[in-house]
């Protein structure tokens, strides 16, 4: 039958992916909806039939409707969510990151492995865009060579109040750590952290925008300028230069306008616009693998790896250098 999902957290990220559950996707309702924010979670409920509201995941968790979790809370609260999922035993889609560091990460990595099967998938929806898919098939095919290097940027327009350094790369660059990670299949050895005087548009003490580094087990070398403070739009570009060739993707050659004397096209607000169809994808993607009593897409551990980098890249930030990446061996339960 249909899948009762409860979302945690409705805040951007959460209302957009109750609004997906809701109007995009088929096979799954939203059954509940949890949010600190006792008032807007009423809210939200009260527009869907048949949806409880929460300000306790925990409560959430034990009503009967539900029979998976969206966790789309702020990465700190994520621990919490996934431990109280899994004394349930229910299929979790987290969003990124995972939890913000490899200790947190860890713990839920034995928590799952605890329960003897995966219950995970961690919300790395650029693995669903249909041209990080075209990118990641060419660079598999060969026919470009090795790769490398791999060129980024990711920038928004703004950034929610209160984003800080730390969240650039556990928020931000952990995108790019999963990318490098699924479209390189090597793991990210080092990080280093380089950033320009501030732009005067970034908020008072944030350093925006930045210039990450990582070095990878296989010898490439991979570059993100993080930028989210651009202000003019929200732009995701890759470019992979390999021995025979380089493969570019996030121009967003769409729709092209020329009118009186000048030519050019639109640019996407936010993440949520320029991932729309790759979201939607992930969604559908995890709630037919859950009714059929599987599981795929990014696992807890590809969460851990990204935590494990996230780490030494914050660190490498404080520390103003090169910071070696400290993980430990792949469980086989992961491979
Ligand atoms: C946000 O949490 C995301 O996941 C977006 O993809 C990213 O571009 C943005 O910077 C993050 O804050």
């Amino acid at each position: 039958g249909t899948l009762g999902v409860a979302v945690i957290g409705t805040g951007k990220m959460g209302a957009d992916h109750v609004r997906r559950i809701t109007d995009v996707i088929s096979g799954a309702r939203v059954a509940a909806v949890v949010d600190i924010d006792a008032e807007r979670v009423k809210a939200i409920a009260d527009g869907i039939k048949g949806c409880a509201a929460y300000t306790d995941p925990a409560e959430a968790l034990a009503d009967p409707g539900v029979d998976a979790v969206l966790i789309a809370s702020p990465g700190p609260a994520h621990e919490a969510a996934l431990l109280e999922a899994f004394r349930h035993d229910l299929p979790v889609l987290c969003e990124k990151p995972l939890t913000p560091d490899a200790v947190s990460a860890l713990r839920v990595l034995e928590a799952e492995q605890k329960l003897g099967h995966r219950r995970v998938q961690v919300g790395f929806m650029r693995r669903f865009d249909a041209e990080y898919i075209e990118l990641k098939r060419v660079l598999s095919s060969g026919e470009l060579g090795r790769t490398l290097m791999l060129h980024n940027r990711h920038r928004n327009a703004y950034c929610p109040p209160g984003f800080t350094d730390a969240m650039l790369i556990n928020d931000s660059v952990v995108h790019e750590m999963d990318v490098t990670r699924w479209l390189l299949e090597q793991e990210i050895t080092a990080v280093t952290v380089h950033h320009p005087n501030p732009s005067s548009n970034a908020p008072e003490g944030l350093h925006d925008p930045q210039f990450v580094v990582f070095e990878t087990d296989g010898g490439s070398l991979v570059d993100v300028e993080i930028f989210v403070s651009c202000g003019y739009g929200y732009q995701v570009q890759a470019e992979a230069v390999c021995e025979k060739g380089t493969a570019r993707i996030g121009d967003q050659h769409g729709l092209l306008v020329n009118t009186a004397g000048r030519w050019g096209g639109g640019i996407a607000p936010d993440f949520v616009a320029r991932f729309e169809e790759a979201y939607d994808r992930e969604v559908q993607q995890w709630v037919d693998a859950t009714r059929r009593g599987e599981i795929s897409g990014p696992s807890a551990w590809d969460g851990y790896a990204a935590a494990a980098v996230c780490e030494a890249g914050v660190r490498a930030q404080a520390e103003g250098g090169r910071v070696e990446v400290e993980m430990i061996e792949r469980p086989a339960f992961y491979r």
